[in-house]
């Protein structure tokens, strides 16, 4: 299992947290992910065999919120 840090930007509230939370987690080969509104970032295990760091940036953005490199 392996870990990254993804910056996740325009969250603004806790509801933002639970989507992008829920966003992250609905896909293949997440085992969790941590998401901090104060940090504007989101910590997330996952198996890279099953998933990779640019198709959870690109679930963030299609949940509307940015997710530079
Ligand atoms: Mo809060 Mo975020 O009312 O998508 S849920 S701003």
């Amino acid at each position: 299992m392996d870990e990254v840090t993804i910056k996740v930007q325009g969250m603004t509230c806790g509801g933002c947290v639970r989507s992008v939370t829920g966003v992250l987690k609905g896909l293949t080969g997440v085992e969790d992910a941590q998401v901090s509104l104060e940090a504007a970032e989101a910590r997330v295990r996952f198996d890279p065999g099953k998933v990779t760091v640019d198709s959870m940036r690109a679930a963030v953005e299609g949940a509307g919120f940015d997710a530079p490199a």
